[in-house]
């Protein structure tokens, strides 16, 4: 994922270091942080620079809307932010709102950022045997065809590795230095499900909220994890107060799965679970976009730059995909389906052309290795069928370029957002806000996005290759007129559900809410 700014070099750990204030009360918990270190190779200096990603960027936007300070607690990416770590517990990250978009205002609001130490091997049991891939496999039901082997490896690696983590998370927020008391702490998606539940017993002054970017799938998927863990997975998440997902549907599933997997009380209609003795609401928060900083964003020049590249080699059509490497983003699929379109209508040979635009991702788990391998091949085999000496049909860029990706919103015919299963999709919502050129857009059934888009959108099924692939034809096929109207429709909803009425939904439900900011 990439943020909308570039990394901008900062002021070292040494002289950033801050004694953390007692009056803080909103604590982050999220895997990455908003900083990561590195060593200058000119003076020695520690240097730090801004984290990109979509998530990093929406917690960003909690450090703005809230008055209080807050306080942000990560892991470590690499060892330099290991070695900082250890030297220095807190760090003080700046952000400038001017920068990011979100008031337009020229102050700066500011967080503390704290790198838990934590031991590289059971990070890498955490983070490349049960996080990424299990749980997110897990969740994004890619198991339906061939389910896990859970053998000692992954069992280690679960309590080695994924309690391990949580533990050290949940032992650090224990902390009143840490976490003053009478805090709100909103711990962040699939890596740490079971703070909430380690958290509580020691800590029942803290308001907690964990929010899952990923979906929540039925109770059945669930069943493909050890009972032990899947158990502990569900009894960690509450321990929170509220649990938030993106859809109504996700919710729907978490509630059945208190109840068909762990037997609870499950009041469907108020969302609520009974939990040792305490109710806990389940509730939806479909994320969004900073829809201001994407468009100031749009009209600058390096990507300007990058539309004159693009336009300069394109084809009278484009279709694009903007997307990490994921399995979960169904992009094999997507390219058998561009070929099935070649095939059933080669009068659009020579005249479209697929431009993917891929984002390395999770290069240490060996799934991801072989789905790369499966793109280059689909990639080679359809460019080898069609290409002709002008033309060649996919055109793949393995590049993480926001630049380069909003430029191709910008003047895409159609764009084609398949995923397997989606929590939300901030592609499509990013591509619908910056596009001039009426483009129309395929998405898929299963993204958390087709709740808000899908009327406006042409929808498909992700495993339905053909129907896809008809779905491509039909928005190449469809009046320019009815394609600019569906735009713009679709680009209103964007606009008016924004990344800032997502925090302000959940900062009003905690209690928290500042005055609305004039926006
Ligand atoms: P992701 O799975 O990363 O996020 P998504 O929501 O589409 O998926 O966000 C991807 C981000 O990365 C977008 O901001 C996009 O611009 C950027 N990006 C993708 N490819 C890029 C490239 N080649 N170069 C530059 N930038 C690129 C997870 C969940 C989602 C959920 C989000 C937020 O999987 O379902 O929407 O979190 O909760």
């Amino acid at each position: 994922m990439t943020d909308l700014l570039a990394a901008r070099p900062g002021s070292g750990p040494r002289d950033a270091s801050v004694r953390p204030d007692d009056s803080t009360s909103l604590v982050l918990v999220a895997h990455r942080g908003p900083v990561r270190f590195s060593k200058s190779k000119d003076d020695g200096r520690w240097i730090s620079h801004r984290n990109a990603g979509g998530l990093v960027t929406a917690l960003e936007g909690i450090v703005q809307e809230v008055e209080q300070s807050v306080r942000w607690i990560c892991a470590p990416a690499s060892d330099e932010d290991r070695v900082v770590a250890r030297a220095q517990p807190w760090t003080r990250f700046s952000l400038d709102a001017t920068g990011s978009g979100t008031t337009g205002s020229s102050t700066s609001a500011s967080c503390r950022v704290r790198m838990l130490d934590i031991e590289r091997a059971a990070h890498d049991d955490f983070y490349n045997v049960i996080a990424n891939p299990l749980l997110w496999f897990v969740q994004h039901e890619l198991y339906e065809q061939a389910p896990p082997q859970i053998g000692e490896r992954e069992r280690r690696a679960w309590h080695d590795g994924y309690v391990e983590v949580n533990h050290c998370f949940a032992a650090a927020l224990r902390d009143p230095a840490t976490v003053p008391v009478g805090s709100t702490v909103m711990v962040h998606d699939y890596h740490f499900y079971l703070v909430p539940g380690m958290l509580r017993p020691t800590r029942p002054d803290l308001f907690i909220q964990h929010f899952t970017h990923i979906p929540w799938p039925r109770p059945e998927a669930w069943r493909v994890l050890p009972a032990p863990m899947r158990n502990a997975i569900f009894r960690g998440l509450l321990g929170s107060d509220i649990v938030g997902f993106h859809t109504a549907g996700h919710v729907d599933n978490f509630l059945h799965g208190c109840e068909d997997l762990l037997g609870l009380p499950v009041d469907y209609d108020e969302g609520a679970i009974e939990f040792d003795g305490r109710r806990v609401v389940a509730r939806h928060y479909p994320i969004s976009i900073n829809t201001d900083a994407l468009e100031n964003f749009a009209a600058a020049p390096e990507v300007a730059e990058r539309a004159r590249e693009l336009q300069a080699n394109r084809s009278q059509r484009i279709v694009l995909r903007v997307d990490r490497a994921d399995p979960s983003k169904n992009i094999v699929r997507g390219f058998e389906a561009f070929a099935h379109m070649l095939r059933r209508h080669p009068e659009l040979r020579g005249s479209v052309t697929f431009l993917a635009l891929l984002q390395s991702t999770r290069r240490d788990v060996p799934e991801y290795v072989d789905y790369m391998r499966a793109i280059h091949d689909i990639v080679d085999a359809v460019n080898a069928e069609f290409s002709t000496a002008a033309w060649r049909p996919i055109d793949l860029r393995l590049v993480d370029d926001l630049a380069l990706a909003v430029a191709a919103y910008k003047t895409f015919d159609v764009l084609l957002v398949n995923s397997v299963a989606d929590g939300m999709n901030l592609v499509v919502k990013e591509a619908l806000v910056v596009n001039e050129t009426g483009g129309a857009v395929v998405l898929s059934k299963r993204a958390g996005a087709s709740d808000e888009l899908g009327s406006v959108v042409v929808t498909v099924d992700p495993y339905d290759v053909p129907e896809q692939a008809e779905a491509m034809y039909e928005a190449l096929s469809m009046p320019e007129a009815t394609r600019r109207d569906r735009l713009a429709i679709a680009a209103d909803i964007v606009r008016s559900n924004n990344m800032q009425k997502w925090l302000r939904h959940q900062l009003s439900d905690i209690g928290i809410a500042r005055e609305p900011l004039a926006t």
